[in-house]
């Protein structure tokens, strides 16, 4: 039986995973430490907070003495950091707050981390969410990121980010503290806050309002269900060898407008009326140092630790729309409060 602190357990991954470990491990014990921030939403966790298996704590990674009280309650065998800023352009206009909560707070959690592994918890492994962004960008004809490709970021957040990477690196080498990293590329799938492009494109297309594209529309993402993000995880605990990366990714590489177009398509078939949806798309200024295209090989992942995503895009995409179809109180709650003034802010009008 093993104790797992999650962090960030009730943002879009994080929710995800405490959902997926809880029903396949019915065993093991998960402690979900999440502050709440603006991309926190207990309703992601609706029927799991009955598992006399799963806490909720409410807190903060940056806050070492609450840390350092819930490494006294509870032994943890198992960190999995998923806490994060984690969107591009919240991080062009507010930085500081990536500073803080990603490295800041991945050095205040490692920090914990180690001592409980020097103290009660011998067997504490930490690992740590990351993202296929920390490589920078590539050309057209490059090959995808292997976990050999120098760091190259590129906005506060990829930046950010990096360097947590860096510093769970350096708490192996330094201190022996047994540390897993795994970079990731673009998750899509439920729960997903509607600041990133999948479900902002499903919840304006179903209101009939504009479909914001940045440029020409020709920047590629490689996307991956995020249950096959959460086995990758899960296998990178079972089998990943202590201080080394594993790249998660989904061989799955779209251009941004025919991403939005296929989600067209899909609404026009499961929500048929009105015009076609994709009369709706309209180009927008560019993000500032929009990253041209991102691709991975998960080539080591699925060699040494078996691992393959289960999911093909065109069944993953329409299992995504919907889910959002049929969660209409979800997505009512995600787009109230803050994120109408987020929305204007960013793209102009309401
Ligand atoms: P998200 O923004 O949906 O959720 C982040 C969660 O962290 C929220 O619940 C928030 O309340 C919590 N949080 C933020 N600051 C915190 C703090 N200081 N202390 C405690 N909790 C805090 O993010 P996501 O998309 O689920 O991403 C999860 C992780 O996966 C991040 O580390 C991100 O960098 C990484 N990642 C995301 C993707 C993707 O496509 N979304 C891809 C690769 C890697
Ligand atoms: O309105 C939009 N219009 C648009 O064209 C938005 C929100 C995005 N885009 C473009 C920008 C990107 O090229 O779509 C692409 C995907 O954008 P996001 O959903 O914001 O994701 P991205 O910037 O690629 O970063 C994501 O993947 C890696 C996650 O947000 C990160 O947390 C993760 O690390």
């Amino acid at each position: 039986m093993k104790t797992l602190l999650v962090t960030g357990g009730a943002g879009f991954i994080g929710a995800n995973f405490v959902r997926y470990w809880l029903e396949r491990y019915p065993g093991d014990r998960v402690i979900n430490l999440d502050a709440l921030t603006y991309a926190g939403n207990l309703e992601n966790l609706k029927g799991v907070e009955a598992n006399d298996n799963y806490r909720f704590v409410r807190g903060d990674i940056c806050d070492a003495s609450l840390l350092r009280t819930l490494f006294d309650e509870e032994v943890v065998d198992t960190v999995v950091n998923f806490a994060a800023e984690s969107h591009v352009d919240r991080s062009i206009t507010d930085p500081g707050a990536f500073v803080r909560t990603n490295i800041e707070g991945t050095f205040t959690l490692l920090e914990a981390a180690a001592n409980a592994w020097r103290g009660d918890a011998p067997d504490c492994r930490f690992l740590h969410v990351s993202t296929d962004e920390v490589y920078g960008s590539l050309g057209p004809d490059d090959p995808p990121f292997t976990e050999r490709t120098p760091y190259a970021p590129n906005s506060p957040y990829s930046a950010s980010k990096a360097a947590s990477d860096h510093l769970v690196r350096a708490w192996f080498h330094t201190y022996g503290l047994p540390v897993l990293t795994t970079n990731c590329s673009n998750n899509y799938g439920p729960y997903q806050f509607p600041e990133k492009l999948i479900p902002l494109v499903i919840m304006n297309a179903l209101e009939d309002r504009p479909l914001p594209i940045y440029g020409d529309g020709k920047n590629v993402r490689d996307w991956l269900y995020v249950e096959d993000h959460c086995r990758g995880i899960d296998a990178v605990l079972a089998g990943g060898r202590a201080g080394e990366t594993y790249n998660i990714g989904g061989c799955n590489e779209w251009t941004n407008i025919d991403i939005v177009a296929r989600i067209c398509r899909t609404l026009d078939e499961l929500r048929p009326g009105g015009g076609p949806k994709e009369d709706l798309i309209t180009y927008i200024k560019d993000r500032p140092g929009h990253d041209r295209r991102y691709a991975i090989d998960a080539g080591k992942l699925m060699r040494e630790l078996d691992w393959a995503p289960l999911y093909q895009f065109e069944q993953g995409i329409v299992k995504t729309v919907q889910w959002y179809l049929e969660h209409p109180a979800w997505v009512e709650h995600a787009r109230s409060g803050d994120y109408r003034n987020y929305y204007r802010q960013q793209y102009g009008h309401n």
